[in-house]
């Protein structure tokens, strides 16, 4: 998996990653297919999105994907899935050894017992609509991309490993912080190894099957980690023969006095929505365009991106630790209906999701808050529930980030209660009344929250703009030209930013243009197919307002 760091020296790990064998078999039941039988005719990239290559390109139904592997020792193993869209099954020689649902966040499969030789992994991938992929629906506003999309792994396993580690700032002004090691494995006087800076622990421990061993350490003179100052720290953890290295900031994230403040300090968040949606690549960005986006955002003054509406490739978060941006890292979802959110198994597949994107991204400094359900009806109260299972959910996993969730309804919204940030998206000057009226309506939103009683939160809009076709420009400046687009994210800035001070943060959509779903009235207010609000368009080429922005958010730099 790319990473700016090594996570393991001593586990032996393969990377997967390359030309995998395909074919797409279409419209078929994953049940009825003989996975000996697949007639492998074709090669795809993984990383990759089979359906944004020009020969399946559009297409939906059941791709299968097979690779081989040598397996040097036997022993245990496991593949390492960073993502697969949106439904998997996974074989191993011919045997099931895993499913997953949902793309856009990591998995694993287990082999216990793998005989030395040459393997076959062949992966069936769905990119369907329907009920093995609850949380992905058609009517969504951007394009289901299929595929292997994230880097693959094979990791040879001990008897015993390491599952996860978690660092936390415990205390900031001693630099305290704790590491929690999650462990599979039983032995007596196992040695454990904790090394990070000069602080080295080395002890004896005796492991249950399946367990956590914490332990705090001291780094007395560590610098802080803040976006002026993004200083990271690895930390290195050997149990027995495994080995793991994460690495973290030494930071604290409070929501209070209506700021969101990092160490203490109150911030005003300026940036942008993104997607990971390209035309060549669909889901799977390329090394080089993850970090030409962040580039791009700090080139822009940003110091803030909401990964909307899903988890964002890890790698992406390693830049953005190390670059100071600061992350609203969200779970899947798009304006479900109320059946989904008051429906048992979709709320159980909500959580899953939920404990799988804190897994991956929990020890990211840059990740300052969790947010769920873009746009859902937390305005009807027999959701509510849905909205406390998993805001509770993120609070028990994580109580040290502030939680939210995107309204787009925030006049009679009922959940606001649950959130610490409240975060309204809305559309003046677009979908309803002129530029004009963008100053009004945003006092107005802020007066509401504070009058329903909670003036202490701070208030983001996390999601404002304008549609802009690259290239169209008229004399009228009217909607879909570039410079109706820019003249709009000039008067909410400049409002945000002198008009007001209650509103503390601008997340504009969107960063860049992205492909919407195939829905008939999704296409008919989106030409040429694509969601145009991007400030760059869909191959990231600036469109006018990109100078609108930069010049205005570089002003507003601390
Ligand atoms: C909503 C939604 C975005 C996008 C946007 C738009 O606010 O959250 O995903 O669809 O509208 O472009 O209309």
């Amino acid at each position: 998996m790319a990473r700016r760091f090594a996570r393991h020296e001593r586990r032996s790990v393969t990377d997967l990653d390359g030309v995998w064998d395909f074919a797409f078999l279409g419209d078929v039941d994953p049940d009825a297919v003989a996975v000996e039988a697949i007639a492998f005719e074709d090669v795809m990239a993984v990383p990759g999105s089979f359906d944004a290559t020009p020969a399946y390109a559009g297409k939906r139904g059941l791709a299968a994907y097979r690779t081989r592997v040598h397996v040097a020792e036997t022993g245990r193993h496991r593949l390492v899935f960073d993502a697969v869209h949106h439904w998997c099954r996974v074989f191993w020689d011919g045997e099931p050894i895993g499913e997953h649902s949902s793309g856009f966040t990591r998995f694993t499969a287990d082999i216990e017992h793998a005989e030395a030789g040459t393997v076959e992994i062949v992966v069936l991938a769905d990119n369907r609509f329907g009920e093995r992929s609850p949380l992905h629906l058609e009517h969504f506003d951007w394009y289901h991309f299929g595929g292997i999309t994230r880097s693959v792994e094979l990791h040879r396993l001990e008897d015993t490993w390491i599952e996860h580690l978690r660092i936390d700032t415990v205390d900031l002004d001693a630099r305290r912080v704790s590491v929690a090691v999650d462990y599979y494995g039983a032995a007596q006087g196992a040695s454990l190894v904790i090394e990070c800076g000069d602080v080295l622990v080395e002890e004896r421990v005796d492991l249950d099957p399946s367990g956590r061993i914490e332990r705090e350490i001291e780094l007395p003179g560590a610098e802080l980690w803040s976006p002026s100052n993004p200083a990271l720290h690895p930390v290195r953890v050997r149990l027995g023969e495994d080995d793991m290295c994460e690495r973290f900031g030494l930071r604290k994230v409070t929501a209070e006095s209506g700021r969101v403040a990092v160490n203490g300090e109150p911030l005003t968040l300026r940036g942008f929505n993104r997607h990971e949606s390209h035309p060549n690549f669909g889901h799977a960005q390329p090394i080089g365009q993850l970090v030409a986006d962040v580039q791009q955002l700090r080139d822009l003054g940003c110091n803030f991106v909401r990964g909307s509406h899903y988890p964002q490739d890890p790698l992406f978060l390693d830049l953005c630790d190390e670059a100071g941006i600061l992350v609203w890292s969200e779970s899947i979802g798009w304006q479900y209906p109320v059946e989904r959110l008051t429906d048992a198994d979709f709320v159980a597949a909500q959580l899953e999701h939920i404990d799988e994107m804190v897994a991956a991204a929990r020890n990211h400094p840059s990740v300052i808050m969790w947010g769920i359900l873009n746009e859902s009806p937390s305005g009807e109260p027999e959701v509510r529930p849905a909205y406390e299972r998993l805001l509770g959910r993120l609070r028990e996993l994580d109580p040290s980030r502030p939680v939210t969730y995107a309204t787009n309804h925030v006049y009679d919204d009922v959940c606001l209660d649950l959130v610490d940030v409240v975060s309204v998206n809305c559309y003046p000057g677009w979908y309803v009344d002129g530029i004009a009226d963008i100053p009004g309506e945003l006092d107005r939103i802020a007066a509401h929250v504070d009058a329903a009683g909670h003036a202490g939160k701070p208030l983001v809009i996390s999601e404002i703009g304008a549609g802009a076709v690259p290239g169209w420009h008229d004399q009228n400046h009217s909607m879909w030209t570039e410079e109706y687009q820019a003249e709009l994210l000039e008067t909410v800035i400049r409002h945000l930013a002198e008009g007001q001070d209650r509103i503390s943060g601008l997340g504009i959509w969107v960063l860049g243009d992205f492909r919407t779903s195939e829905a008939k009235h999704m296409l008919l207010g989106r030409p040429r197919g694509i969601n145009d609000k991007g400030i760059l368009d869909e191959y990231r080429r600036p469109k006018q307002a990109y100078g609108a922005v930069r010049r205005l958010f570089r002003a507003m730099r601390e």
